[in-house]
């Protein structure tokens, strides 16, 4: 197993014990766009996981080995800044974000790698940050928050990987729980759990395999087109602090002023969040078939108001849609590429998968990979 032939790597490199540390990449049944407007989203943790081992070397260097791609990095505690070396950055960026909260960091050893895609959507950056900083926190008796682990994760984010992410990953990674997808309001950081019963329907995620290199650039512009609206929209509506304020009407009433482009960013976000909390009443009841509904409203949404979608995942959803046994589908993560997450009738996973394989290869081209996500516990420490 990957945990295992990481720790035995450590300890053939380092000579030591390590602490092992595991971190989960996420799902997200809906909500896409919504946490960096102080609104709602709806993931959970997935068996898709990165693995830590780390131990503190008593000496000024920071030691980093990355096991998936045979690669080292070596900074000086007094030097951390960001590095050419991409995947460095992640781990870097949180040692950057304990310092400047006032933490020393000794040197250390890490090595680390896991099952989490990368490029897929599954976000597999901020379950490297929320790894790194659990077990640095564990290593140093930093008794840091959870919350604030996946605080200084999105920092990291911010800072040295230069997206301007919200809060979602970090949060889902650390919050995760087993069986559970879970509500976060993003403006007040309360959290309530849902169950998600597998008996009856299981998510499966189909990998478009393709990762647009505007990912990041476009997703800085959403952020930026969402506080035009809210700019434009304040001016009549002083009390609205962010989209999560607004409804469609005051969009509506507006919607010359604020520009077509804006004025649909906007509306796509108001009816998100609806979305958010109308799925969450619909799994209560276990409604699935009303939950998938609004997967692909969201879908049309993030395709056609936010455009964030793209051809591949497009046509992914177009033929889940016409397929027996799903109840719903859509893009997930920033979009661009990556993932599509689907409910599929647990009978029919089987029969899902080998139909999206054989269209998508027959109308695109294109191979396709598909996971079955099971929901597990945000980061901890792994034990061998
Ligand atoms: C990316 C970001 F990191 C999240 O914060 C979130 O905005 C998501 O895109 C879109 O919902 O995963």
């Amino acid at each position: 197993m990957l945990a295992h032939d990481i720790a035995a790597a450590f300890r053939q490199h380092f000579d030591a014990e390590p602490l092992l540390v595991r971190a989960p990449g996420r799902i997200n049944l809906i909500g896409e766009h919504t946490d960096y407007n102080a609104g709602y989203v709806l993931p959970a943790a997935v068996d898709k996981e990165m693995y830590f081992a780390v131990a503190l070397n008593q000496q000024s260097t920071i030691r980093l080995h990355a096991y998936d791609l045979n690669e080292s990095v070596q900074v000086a505690t007094d030097a951390v800044a960001p590095s050419e070396t991409q995947w460095a950055n992640y781990l870097l960026g949180v040692v950057a974000q304990l310092q400047q909260h006032g933490i020393t960091v000794p040197g250390f050893d890490c090595v680390f790698g896991g099952t989490v895609p990368a490029g897929a959507g599954l976000s597999s950056s901020a379950a490297v940050e929320c790894g790194m900083l659990f077990a640095l926190n564990t290593l140093l008796q930093a008794n840091l928050e959870p919350m604030q682990i996946a605080k200084l994760g999105q920092a990291a984010e911010h800072e040295y990987a230069k997206v301007l992410c919200g809060l979602m990953d970090q949060f889902a990674s650390v919050f995760g729980r087993d069986g559970q997808v879970v509500r976060l309001d993003c403006r007040s950081l309360e959290y309530e759990y849902f169950p998600f019963d597998t008996t009856a329907c299981r998510i499966v995620l189909c990998n478009s395999g393709v990762k647009h290199s505007l990912a990041s650039s476009e997703y800085n512009t959403r952020r930026q087109e969402c506080e035009q609206g809210v700019a434009v929209l304040r001016q009549h509506y002083p009390t609205i602090q962010t989209l999560r304020d607004a409804t469609l009407d005051q969009i509506e009433a507006h919607r010359q002023e604020l520009g077509p482009v804006v004025y649909r960013r906007c509306r796509y976000v108001v009816e998100e969040n609806q979305r958010v909390e109308e799925t969450c009443r619909l799994l209560v009841q276990g409604d699935l078939g009303g939950v998938g509904q609004q997967m692909y409203a969201s879908h049309a949404g993030l395709r056609d108001d936010y455009e964030v979608s793209c051809k591949e995942l497009d046509v992914l959803v177009q033929i889940a849609q016409t397929t027996p046994g799903v109840y719903g589908s859509r893009m997930m993560g920033g979009g661009f590429g990556g993932c599509t997450i689907n409910l599929v009738a647990t009978e029919q996973v089987a029969g899902f998968v080998e139909h999206l394989k054989a269209e998508y290869q027959r109308q695109l081209g294109l191979p396709l990979e598909t996971y079955e996500a099971t929901i597990v516990d945000g980061v901890g420490i792994f034990k061998e």
